[in-house]
């Protein structure tokens, strides 16, 4: 039975974006809505430039589905793209300090920059959030709430009240266009956003996914290949202009002792019934992980997205052609497109946790997996 993957196809300015996912157990019920939505709040946040008014981004399920259920088979989906005319588009000779430009125009041997750059987009990241949006389905039926927001822009941090359950965080962060819960910190972003616009330049910041309901023991210390905050890492670190990943407190706990990094356990029959199965933590500061695997906590990871490589003043640079000096090319681009790579984020994790959560308790259908589910919390409860 094929695991549960998927891989994406498509350009900026092709005719289509493409996600092909296999692995789904069949009679998963597809929320068509909550796909599009996120699609929707993708193309949104404070600092997109103009291609998000051109498109309206939803999903047309070409294959895997009867009657709105996953039937087992490969699901494709296609995002169509209006601002469909890669053959019309300029050539760029160009490179942009920061973008893919430079080193695919030395891998495909070209001195055309519009061959890498079309795939190198963040437009591509459609095509994640849609399979990471039809992941979520799957999480849902078990509990798993997966949420993910800004942490800072710029030079502006938020401070995220801890006691915020998923529905707080959600409903705060969607409260404004920075995707951010705190909402004096949102204004302060907007306004650097607003002003970075003004300089002409870019602006980064770091994003923060949060699941919610996960029960022990998903992912494997046995192979380094199964450990599950690993490849979330590796997601993250794959979106496009993301250069970090951190989970929990991350790269802070280099400057502590261990009796201040690990979280102490305790035990509370109360909660047997919750996803800590009753091995209860005051604190999480390893972000729900330890031996690659969950804990039971909820899991807490953070990535860091620089600048925007495509700047309205542009920066030294080279033509390809003729090897003279140069400024950078500029592309139509976005201020900064950290509240849209938030959206990005949470719904790739939402893909590699939903894969991991196949492999314990995969099955050809929703009716076994849920039975796996509930046999192995069962089990893990009467330790
Ligand atoms: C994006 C689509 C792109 C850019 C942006 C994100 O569309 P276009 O190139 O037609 O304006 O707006 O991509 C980048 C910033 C980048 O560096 O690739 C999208 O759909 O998110």
């Amino acid at each position: 039975m094929a695991q549960l993957d998927y891989r994406t196809a498509g350009e900026s300015h092709g005719q289509s974006l493409i996600v092909m996912i296999e692995g789904l157990p069949a009679d998963l019920h597809l929320d068509i809505d909550l796909i599009n939505g996120e699609l929707r709040r993708r193309q949104g946040g404070y600092g997109r430039g103009g291609r998000m008014k051109i498109e309206t981004d939803t999903v047309n399920i070409l294959s895997g589905i009867r009657s709105g259920a996953t039937i087992g088979s490969p699901m494709a989906v296609q995002v169509a793209n209006k601002d469909w005319r890669i053959d019309e588009a300029p050539v760029v000779n160009h490179p942009r300090p920061g973008h893919a430009d430079l080193a695919g125009s030395l891998k495909w041997l070209t001195t055309d920059c519009r061959s890498t750059l079309e795939r190198a987009s963040a437009r591509e990241t459609t095509s994640r959030v849609a399979a990471g949006a039809i992941a979520k389905c799957l999480l849902l039926e078990f509990g798993v709430d997966v949420v993910g927001f800004v942490r800072s822009i710029g030079p502006v941090e938020a401070d995220i009240d801890p006691s915020l359950d998923p529905e707080g965080l959600r409903a705060a962060r969607d409260a404004n266009e920075a995707y951010c819960p705190d909402e004096s910190a949102a204004e302060k972003m907007i306004e650097a956003i607003r002003q970075t616009k003004i300089d002409k330049d870019t602006v980064g910041g770091i994003v923060e996914v949060q699941v919610h309901g996960m029960p022990p023991g998903v992912g494997s210390c046995f192979r380094w290949q199964d450990k599950l905050d690993a490849r979330i890492a590796g997601a993250i670190v794959s979106i496009q202009a993301f250069k970090g990943a951190e989970i929990g407190d991350g790269f802070k706990v280099a400057h502590k002792p261990g009796s201040q990094v690990h979280d102490a356990i305790y035990y509370d029959a109360s909660q047997r019934n919750t996803p800590n199965l009753g091995f209860v933590r005051k604190t999480n500061r390893l972000g729900g992980f330890e031996g690659g695997m969950t804990n039971g906590q909820p899991l807490v990871v953070r990535g860091v997205m620089k600048p925007i490589a495509t700047l309205l003043m542009g920066m030294d640079s080279v033509d390809l052609k003729s090897k003279s000096a140069q400024r950078s090319d500029y592309e139509r681009s976005d201020v900064c497109a950290v509240p849209a790579a938030s959206v990005v984020a949470e719904n790739v994790v939402a893909f590699e946790v939903a894969r991991a959560m196949c492999e314990k308790f995969g099955a050809d259908t929703m009716n076994e997996m849920k039975a796996a589910y509930n046999h192995y919390l069962a089990a893990a409860r009467n330790l």
